[in-house]
């Protein structure tokens, strides 16, 4: 028979308002939302929300589950990854499909469904790196739009010979995101001056995980998110800065928000949660495990101060670059930070993380909460309201939360598949008791009881309103012509020949 769920008595958040609601799913599908809906159905599983918040599931816009990097994989693979997730209170991820140069995109996206299908717990989507530059990029990027479900492409500006594009190139992105409605989102970092620097820093001896972060300083990134906002706005592209790491990162947004671009910042759990004084702790495996690019920032008032930005909409919304590696891989690196696999944990603990710093900390109410956590990468990532809200006919993915309710992050008992956590003894308020995917409970009172392979890819369609309606606006503002005037007919001065 169908899969009937009420949840009773609770309050449900949304982004835009607060009120006293049950809920009843069918088949995965919110079909009502109401007062007293006991007798919507007899035979539903009943569970009681009394005196708790009633949310749509997170969406973690920025994950990388066993991603190929520095010559090994990322420990969380898509089933222990997104049962983290979910243990967390978060029911959906978008991943990223990111190969190297000359790789074709269609055949790594097709890759990447091929690692995904069959292990994932929750839905997810995929964005597609952008490494190089192409006829046969060009061309995928078309594909991947109209067929494949994919409406973000990502580009960088930093590892070198990887994945960094030029400025020519990154503005032929921009343009083709552009023409295909699709959202540019943009690593930004001048990977030039990182390759120049960490060289110095080794040659200085300065060969430990501190060296990562001293090479590349946050003005490292403030100045290639200035210059990618730069040249988004030249050709009148929206566009997306991921993990915005730093109030450098961030101020450039703001700026390039003031000046009327089109622009979002996500900052991850990782710089809201915790810091980059850890990379000068006295154990090395310690500062490792913090290690990730661009680095979390050694001025401890960070994570407040990009919070507080979240809350005020000068940032927009919350992914995790979840990329972890265990101590042992982290140790490739153990002689150079070169060579530490960059990537920490999050997806798992991003949803308590941002209640603790944000809502609890008083900096944030919970419908900006839903905001920041779920509806708005749903409304930017164009599957609102399929998702990112509790609404009658949007997909049944809900966390009855306990704002009150507090638990100790620990490597011991979290979820992850790996030997560390960088939010280590932090006590956050706000726990999950119930996390539904699908119409399915999948977590109860921290018991986790998912079914691999049994979340969908969500396909995504282009031209999000939400990211495209001011910008169609501007283009048909926006006509340069040439002004009529004589022919100039004065003399012409010789100028000397060059030398
Ligand atoms: N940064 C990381 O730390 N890991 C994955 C990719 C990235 O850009
Ligand atoms: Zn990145
Ligand atoms: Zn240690
Ligand atoms: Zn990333």
């Amino acid at each position: 028979g169908p899969r009937r769920l009420l949840i009773k008595g609770g309050t449900v958040v949304n982004a835009d308002r607060k009120f006293r609601a049950d809920v009843y799913c069918e088949d995965g599908i919110i079909r009502k939302v109401g007062c007293d809906l006991e007798g919507v159905s007899s035979d539903a599983k009943v569970v009681d929300a009394t005196g708790k918040l009633v949310m749509p599931g997170g969406i973690d816009t920025h994950t990388h589950m066993q991603l190929p990097f520095f010559g090994t994989t990322a420990a969380d693979d898509f089933y222990h990854g997104t049962r983290a997730a979910l243990a967390g209170g978060t029911t959906m991820i978008i991943d990223f499909v990111l190969g190297g140069k000359n790789q074709s995109l269609l055949k790594m996206y097709e890759q990447w469904r091929g690692w995904a299908d069959p292990k994932v717990c929750c839905d997810y989507s995929f964005h597609v790196g952008v490494t190089w530059w192409g006829e046969e990029v060009y061309q995928d990027m078309a594909t991947l739009v109209s067929d494949k479900g994919v409406n973000s492409f990502k580009m960088f500006l930093a590892y070198k010979d990887l994945f960094m594009l030029r400025d020519d190139e990154l503005m032929k992105a921009f343009m083709r995101c552009k023409e295909l409605g699709a959202l540019a989102q943009v690593h930004a970092e001048n990977g030039d001056l990182i390759a120049a620097q960490s060289e110095k820093m080794i040659k200085l001896g300065i060969t430990g995980p501190e060296g990562h972060e001293m090479c590349r300083p946050e003005e490292v990134e403030g100045e290639a998110t200035a210059r990618a906002i730069t040249i988004a706005s030249q050709v009148n592209c929206p566009i997306y800065i991921v993990h915005v790491m730093s109030k450098s990162a961030a101020q450039a947004v703001m700026r390039g928000k003031e000046k009327g671009h089109v622009v979002f910042g996500e900052p991850i759990a990782a710089c809201l949660g915790t810091d980059g004084t850890n990379y000068w702790h006295k154990c090395w495996r310690h500062a490792a495990g913090y290690v990730m690019g661009p680095p979390l920032r050694p001025d401890p008032s960070t994570p407040r101060y990009l919070m507080t930005l979240l809350a005020n909409g000068d940032l927009d919304l919350t992914g995790t670059d979840n990329c972890t590696f265990n101590a042992d891989q982290k140790a490739l690196g153990a002689s150079d930070f070169r060579k530490i696999p960059n990537g920490v944990n999050g997806v798992e603990d991003r949803m308590s993380v941002i209640w603790e710093k944000g809502v609890h900390a008083g900096l944030m109410d919970p419908c900006r909460y839903v905001a920041v956590t779920s509806t708005t990468a749903a409304r930017v990532f164009n599957i609102y309201p399929q998702k990112g809200v509790i609404a009658e006919g949007s997909d049944a993915d809900i966390v009855v939360w306990d704002p009150e309710a507090t638990r100790t992050i620990s490597a011991k008992t979290h979820h992850h598949n790996v030997d560390f956590n960088i939010f280590e003894g932090l006590e956050c308020h706000g726990i999950p008791l119930l996390v539904i995917s699908q119409g399915r409970v999948v977590v109860d009172h921290g018991k986790v009881e998912v079914v691999r392979g049994s979340g969908r890819y969500i396909p995504r369609k282009p031209y999000s309103e939400v990211v495209y309606s001011r910008i169609l606006q501007r283009d048909k503002v926006w006509v340069p012509e040439a002004v009529e005037r004589e022919p100039y007919s004065g003399p012409v001065i010789q100028l000397p020949p060059v030398q």
